[in-house]
């Protein structure tokens, strides 16, 4: 099953993009955030290296499926440079490759349950938002880290961020299937709109 999932390739300038107009779902956070284990999840295949190590996915990771659309593994931010003032300059590559690629078609920016939008995920929401770029959605990963007595406070926190930022919100766990399943179903339909009726994969 899904041996039409393959690494395709990885970049680390614009050059080294893929050169085509396929589809392209980001997936971004701060390291350690569980983007490579959520790919995976996706994907049903071990095509991310994950790591305990944070800052382990350097350049962008692209992963496609047949010649339909691709996931985009982001480098984490927030490990090497804490920034010491509110203001960041988003690395020059990632930049262009949000602004001048036209093949983007949605955002999932993922921050861990237990900890929420930090200081840094502002500031990355915010530059996005800058940006103008495509569609962004929410993604709260580790939800089996939450601890039960904390799980209704952290919940309506969350109810909150996903009404402040008028966003759609997915909770994800490595532990559970069902978050992953709705994702995957969020992104069939949305390639049912750019590709045709009842995509799935
Ligand atoms: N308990 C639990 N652990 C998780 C979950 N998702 C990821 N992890 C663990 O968190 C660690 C980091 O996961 P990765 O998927 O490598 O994180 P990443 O965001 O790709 O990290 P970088 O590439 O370094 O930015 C690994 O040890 C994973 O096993 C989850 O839902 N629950
Ligand atoms: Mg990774």
């Amino acid at each position: 099953m899904n041996s039409e999932w393959f690494f395709l390739k990885e970049a680390h300038s614009l050059s080294g993009l893929p050169n085509d107009d396929i589809p392209e779902y980001i997936f971004w956070g701060r390291s350690n955030v569980g983007k490579s284990s959520l790919i995976n999840l996706l994907t049903k295949k071990n095509l991310a290296k994950t790591s305990k190590t944070p800052g382990r996915t350097k350049s962008l990771v692209f992963f496609q499926y047949k010649k339909i659309f691709r996931i985009v593994d982001f480098p984490g931010y927030g490990f090497s440079h804490i920034p010491k003032k509110k203001v960041i300059k988003l690395d020059n590559f990632i930049e262009s490759y949000l602004t001048k690629r036209e093949n983007i078609e949605k955002i999932f920016l993922l921050f861990d349950s237990r900890h929420l939008i930090k200081p840094i995920d502002k500031i990355i929401i915010d530059s996005l938002l800058e940006l103008q770029t495509n569609d962004i959605n929410f993604v709260f990963t580790k939800a089996d880290k939450v601890k039960a007595l904390e799980k209704e406070k952290i919940d309506k926190e969350i109810e909150s961020i996903s009404k402040k930022f008028n966003k759609k919100i997915f909770h994800t766990s490595i532990k559970e299937s069902n978050g992953i399943l709705l994702l995957r179903k969020f992104l069939h339909q949305s390639l049912d709109i750019k590709i045709g009726k009842n995509f799935k994969y």
